[in-house]
């Protein structure tokens, strides 16, 4: 009962009498299992908790006029290059003339749907929104490049009239900077004001109160206001779908990866408590009792989430016109395929501390210490390891990230 009442007040009192990715409801179960010392009964309520998260689905639709670019950005938000497996169709003439449905690789749940584009013969303004099922998605991206055209703002006024979100990107700005480049007049601050100040100027005009607008090329995702897009839309989403949606955005910002980190750190007493009380495992080794099987899974989706896997490096390294051995050169930790067994036990051992060592080969001898060794320690441990690999999980996507896009490591 104590060695309990240490595990959440360790979590509560970090998160100010919350438990982290809970809801009120499930936090008041925890609380009761906590009140008559049922480890398991708590750790239970946590993986009800993840089952309906692994429910929870994303649907986001891209939408706008022909050719604007749609199917292109859809790829680099899944951070995919147009012509990567798997990846939508692109093209100089109209490629996409139903409605696609794209799963995130890692998080099938996160779905994009590639919207033909608004305004060609067969896909008129009048009849487009019931055409697409409009109200299936969460929210929308609309998308336009050139001029502002009519179409877009009677897009926005029907989606608005449905009472969904919708966000505004002004695509392809690489096009117009390079353009504009060989004047001797140029600022590429200048132009890209110019252009916003356009877009809002014509969404106002059409009756838009302080509509915002995002500056965006697919060819280059982490410039301009790419960044500032995500954070827009992560701000919008709630709870489950806003941790699905962080997790599976590119790992192409500095902000980005910092915010996964936290994500998932809050996540991490979760991962401890179920690894120490169901199916414990005992390792007399160490003297902890856990369940390494869940450990590992949880080092993986670090380095999944955080891109450290062979596809995903393979990708960025295409993208930014690098080798992959480049890359992999400044990662320290394991990638996603070498996380083993035995590499979550090496890192428990660590994680354990040198102290441990001394009693190790006497528990090594009598195995059924393990049994009755106390949850406090179990937790403490795992938490712990788990903390420091995603610690140094994120500092080598943030390496990787300095390294793909040429920066100075400050
Ligand atoms: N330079 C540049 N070219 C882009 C960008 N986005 C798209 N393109 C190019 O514009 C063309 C059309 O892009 P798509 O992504 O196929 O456009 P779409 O809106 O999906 O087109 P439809 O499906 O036919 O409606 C392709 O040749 C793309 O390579 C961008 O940000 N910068
Ligand atoms: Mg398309």
């Amino acid at each position: 009962m104590e060695q309990l009442t240490f595990i959440f007040s360790t979590v509560f009192t970090k998160h100010r009498n919350t438990l982290p990715g809970l809801s009120e409801k499930e936090t008041e179960e925890i609380k009761a299992a906590l009140e008559t010392g049922d480890l398991s009964g708590a750790a239970y309520v946590v993986q009800k908790s993840e089952e309906l998260f692994k429910k929870t689905e994303l649907n986001i639709a891209i939408t706008g006029e022909s050719g604007a670019g749609k199917s292109s950005f859809l790829n680099a938000l899944r951070s995919l290059g147009d012509e990567d497996e798997g990846s939508a169709k692109t093209g100089v003439t109209q490629t996409t003339t139903v409605p696609e449905r794209y799963q995130h690789s890692k998080y099938p749940n996160v779905i994009f749907w590639d919207l033909p584009g608004i305004g060609t013969p067969d896909f008129q303004p009048d009849t487009y929104l019931e055409q697409m099922k409009f109200s299936c998605y969460d929210f929308f991206i609309i998308i336009s490049s050139d001029r502002f055209k009519h179409n877009i703002s009677i897009l926005a006024q029907e989606i608005g009239k449905m009472g969904k979100k919708f966000y505004f990107v002004r695509s392809k700005v690489d096009t117009d900077l390079s353009n504009e480049r060989h004047k001797k007049s140029f600022n590429e601050e200048r132009i890209l004001e110019e252009i916003r100040n356009d877009c809002v100027y014509h969404l106002c005009r059409e009756g838009m109160s302080s509509p915002q607008v995002f500056l965006v090329s697919s060819k280059e995702f982490q410039k301009y206001d790419s960044p500032k897009l995500q954070k827009t839309l992560l701000k919008e989403l709630k709870s489950h779908k806003k941790y699905l949606f962080l997790l599976a955005l590119p790992n192409l910002s500095e902000p980005i990866l910092e915010k996964k980190k936290k994500a998932l750190q809050k996540q991490i007493w979760k991962q401890a408590l179920k690894s120490c009380a169901i199916a414990a495992v005992p390792l007399p080794i160490l003297s902890v009792k856990c369940d390494i099987g869940i450990l590992v899974d949880n080092m993986r989706e670090y380095c999944d989430s955080f891109g450290l896997d062979d596809i995903s490096l393979f990708i960025l390294a295409s993208q930014v016109r690098k080798s992959v051995a480049e890359l992999k050169d400044v990662i320290k930790s394991p990638l996603a395929k070498e996380i083993s067994k035995e590499t979550a036990e090496k890192l428990l051992t660590e994680a354990t501390g040198a102290g441990l060592m001394v009693v190790k080969n006497f528990v090594s001898m009598i195995p059924v210490v393990g049994t009755i060794l106390a949850a406090e320690r179990s937790f403490t441990v795992t938490y712990k390891m788990l903390n420091s690999f995603l610690d140094d999980v994120a500092e080598d996507a943030q390496r990787v990230l300095i390294k793909a896009l040429d920066r100075e490591n400050k």
